[in-house]
């Protein structure tokens, strides 16, 4: 047996993170932000057959599902939610009415376990903090290391893609960063609405409905979708989250490869 040599290990972690990192640093798809949306994104993107890069500014990707209602980790979803879940093999429960429970663990480590899978590159500690603009469209994202971004005083990189997802959450740290340049000033967001108070079944539907491209190669999912429309929260229900997720996939392949069709049986 050959003897273990310590700077081997590194040397192997170094060259297979930087083959992974350079073959990743123009994409067809970036999704900024793990949560479920941008998972979900992501995986129905890959299946697509596009080459799809998911960037985390956390450790630990899964985004708001960890924790569930309260740090209460049982996930509910409604049953049109059900055959998504089916296709990412995750289990369910039913509950009262049209409501199924989910292990949060299970949803969060089945979402990802299935996007890398089908194969997204996700990568952690990479905090978007600005935007990249050539001609009028969204090129890519400029991104820092977690523990420097906001901290040192150290240039960033920048990762580049035909289309950019914007999946963080209440934040819509992409979107922010046009509007606060003035660049969405002709578009129906150029104020910056936030959420609106919670109303679960508004929230739910707004969510998946009002997914689109806000500015040329961007698109919003998830919860960025209600701060960037002044959509009403959903508290913790996720059918929508997922929901919201495919929507966005369905519109960004329709985009970047000109068809246009269903990606599940979701909402039917
Ligand atoms: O917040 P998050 O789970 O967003 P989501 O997919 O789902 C929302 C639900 O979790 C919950 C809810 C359900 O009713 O309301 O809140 O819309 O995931 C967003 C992810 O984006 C990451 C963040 O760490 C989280 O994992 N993120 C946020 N800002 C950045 C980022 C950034 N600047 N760069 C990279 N990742």
């Amino acid at each position: 047996m050959s003897k273990l040599v310590e700077t081997d290990i590194s040397k192997t972690i170094l060259k297979a993170y930087h083959e992974k990192l350079l073959e990743r640093i123009v994409s067809d798809v970036l999704i900024i932000g793990a949560g479920p949306s941008g998972l979900t994104s992501a995986f129905y993107l890959a299946q697509k057959g596009l080459k799809v890069t998911l960037l985390e500014k956390r450790l630990s990707p899964g985004g708001g599902i960890w924790g569930g209602g309260m740090g209460m980790n049982e996930i509910v979803v409604q049953n049109k939610a059900l055959p998504l879940l089916d296709k990412f093999g995750i289990r369910y429960k039913p509950s009262r009415g049209s409501l199924y429970t989910i292990d949060a663990i299970e949803l969060a480590s089945g979402l990802c376990l299935s996007a890398v899978q089908s194969g997204v590159k996700l990568f952690n500690l990479m905090t978007v903090e600005d935007v990249c603009v050539h001609r009028d469209r969204v090129t890519g994202v400029v991104v820092n290391r977690t523990e420097i971004a906001g901290v040192l005083p150290v240039d960033p990189i920048t990762f580049a893609a035909k289309a950019v997802i914007d999946a963080t959450g209440h934040e819509a740290v992409v979107v922010e960063s046009l509007r606060r340049r003035g660049l969405l000033s002709n578009s129906p967001v150029a104020e910056r609405l936030g959420e609106a108070p919670m109303d679960a079944p508004a929230g739910e539907e707004f969510v998946v409905e009002r997914v689109a491209e806000v500015y040329p190669g961007l698109w919003v999912t998830g919860m960025s979708v209600c701060a960037t429309f002044g959509g009403p929260r959903m508290g913790p229900i996720f059918g929508g989250m997922l929901l919201s997720g495919v929507r966005a996939a369905e519109l960004v392949s329709s985009a970047l490869t000109g068809t246009n069709e269903r990606m599940s049986e979701v909402g039917e």
